[in-house]
Parts: structure tokens; sequence; C-alpha cells
């Protein structure tokens, strides 16, 4: 049966002009034009108003907030991927369907894992912080040495859209690429990226010189890379997180660079966003971007689009297309 023609939509935050016209055309919707995050009673307020409740992953929708949803709330259209910000079971309990945004943001986001995995291991940041500080003495036979990433290997863990769309560009870059995934890939799709599928996390672990993690978070991943995993790793290896903060444990990460335990880190996400621990912000063998990883133009106005698309075909009493499922990951 098709919902209300225009149903009462509630935006968290400030979306690209774009998909804020287009959405002010289809739905009868408020935005948050301030772009601050909602507070606990805001995220209350809009949930026990809104038909379609459109949160990022800076908004916390727990089983709390869900109890205060008017029984007229009956789509949460995330912005974004993951939806480990979202209490699904809660959502289930209440009647509400969750969608998210897959596919469009895969090649932006492997981008930056790539930008990260050529970046910390070659210096970029230090280099660039150098030159802008006014030290750079001029170039040297042993200035400022890294390592060469050609002919090294790269261990993924989470091999589903932006873990081989990583593996596609490593191998670009003459990488070898081993993978940690709960499920294997089909052989055809192995063969294809080139990449060789590991069983045991902590065997690969050993055996690699780089680590991208490209897993979702759940309760099955939280602090997956811990204390006694950073130290199967080596010396001389590289770990890069574009996924999700809370699948590292920061702290053991940040005494294992210290201590150079492992060589250094490229990381776009943190466990408590946007906070950033004292001791990784001293840290020189570290590259910390602020959660870039979907942040390009084209890849926020697809994301629009594709929750415009979700509430549209559920508006007209269809399965919205992008419906995520519990046990999601
Ligand atoms: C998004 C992300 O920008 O989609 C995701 O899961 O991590 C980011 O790239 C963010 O989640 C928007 O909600």
């Amino acid at each position: 049966m098709p919902h209300a023609e225009r149903p009462k939509t509630i935006v968290t935050r400030k979306l690209p002009d774009h998909v804020e016209a287009r959405m002010t055309e289809l739905f009868d919707v408020e935005f948050n034009a301030g772009d601050v995050p909602m507070t606990a009673d805001q995220l209350k307020d809009a949930v026990a108003r809104a038909e379609v409740f459109v949160p990022t992953v800076t908004d916390d929708i727990t089983a709390d907030i869900l109890a205060s949803a008017g029984p007229q709330l009956k789509l949460l259209a995330n912005f974004g991927v993951g939806v480990d910000h979202i209490d699904l079971a809660a959502a289930r309990a209440h009647d509400i369907l969750v969608t998210n945004t897959p596919g469009v943001l895969t090649e932006d986001t492997a981008d930056m894992v790539m930008a990260l995995i050529i970046s910390v291991p070659r210096r970029l940041a230090e280099g660039e912080k150098l030159v802008r500080a006014g030290e750079w003495q001029g170039w040297g036979p042993t200035g400022m040495l890294g390592h060469r990433v050609n002919g090294k290997r790269l261990g993924i863990v989470g091999m589903g859209r932006i873990g081989q769309a990583v593996a596609r560009r490593a191998r670009g870059f003459g990488i070898q690429v081993d993978y940690h995934n709960r499920r294997r890939l089909p052989e055809a799709v192995e063969q294809t990226l080139e990449a060789n599928w590991r069983e045991n996390l902590d065997d690969m672990l050993a055996d690699i010189d780089i680590l991208s993690i490209n897993c979702p978070y759940t309760p099955d991943t939280h602090h997956l890379l811990n204390e006694k995993r950073l130290g199967l790793l080596g010396k001389d290896v590289y770990v890069i997180n574009a996924a999700r903060g809370e699948i590292i444990d920061e702290e053991a990460l940040t005494d294992a660079l210290e201590q150079g335990a492992i060589a250094g880190a490229g990381l776009d996400v943190y466990e408590n966003e946007p906070h950033i621990g004292e001791r990784l912000l001293a840290l020189d063998n570290v590259v910390l971007l602020p959660h870039l990883g979907s942040a390009t133009f084209e890849g926020r106005e697809a994301m629009g689009d594709k929750v415009i698309a979700n509430i549209r075909i559920w508006a007209d009493g269809h399965r919205p297309p992008d419906q995520v499922l519990e046990g999601w990951a």
C-alpha cells in the first residue's frame, strides 16, 4: 500500500544543495541548516514526529532514542553505508525499515585507502610538514627515507565492495594481496583480483607488510585488532583503517606505534570521533585524516540520490532497494 505522498521527512545534517533541493520538491522535509549534530533530546523529538528519518554516522540511534519513535515512523533512510550507529534490533521491534547507500562510495573510499597506503610508508605528511615549517634543508641521499610499497604484501580484512576495490588498486601498484573474510570469494573473483584467501586472520597478520581494515563494524569486529593481534605484526608493518575506529583498540595501537612495535599507521576513522587521543596526535609515524573516505562532491550527491530513491520507492508501497537486514555484515 502506498504511504503518504509527501512523507514528513527529517534530515539530521546538512546535505549537498542538489540533494536538499530535490528532497524539498518530493517530501515534506525538515533540514538542519546549522549542521550541528543533534542532541539526544533533539533526536527523540525528531523520531517522535517524522515518518521518514534520515540520520548519518554522527547520530547514535540507540534503543533509547527509538523508544521515543511515534507509530508513524516507518523508514530510517541512512545517509551512508555503515549502519553500526543504528540499533537494528530496536528498529525492527518498532517495525521501522532501515536503508543505507551501498555502492556509490566504494571507489572514493578505496582511493583514500590507497592514498594512505602510499602516504604512510613514503612519509608524505611528515615531508609536507617539514616544508611548511621552513625546516627543509634540501635534498640529501639519506634524507627522509621511507619504505617501498612495490613488491610488498597487503593483508585486507573484509573483502566486500571496498576491500575488493582496494585489492584492484594495490595490484596496480605491484603489491601482493592476501585477504581475510568470513566467506571466501568465488575462485573466479579471486583470480581476477589476484588475491589470496587466508582463512586464519592471525596467520595472515604474521605474514604481511601492510594491513588494511575494510570490514564493517559489528559486535563481532569490536577491537578485532587488539593488543594480542597487534603483537603478531612485524615491526615494519603499516596499519591502515578507513572503516570504523572501533575495529582497532586505539590505545593498544598507540602503544605499538610509540614503542616502534609497528612502523606506522594511516587512519581516517577513530574510536571516539571527533576526539583523537593526545598520544596519537603527538606521533610522527601516523597520517591522521578527518573521516574523508567518501568525501567527494560526486559521492555525497550519489549518496543523497540513493536516500531519495529509497524513500520514493518505499512511499510508493514497494520494498526499498537498499533495505538493511539484521545480520547485514
Ligand atoms: C559516510 C561512511 O560519509 O558511509 C559510511 O559508512 O563511513 C562515510 O564515508 C558517513 O557514514 C555518512 O553517514
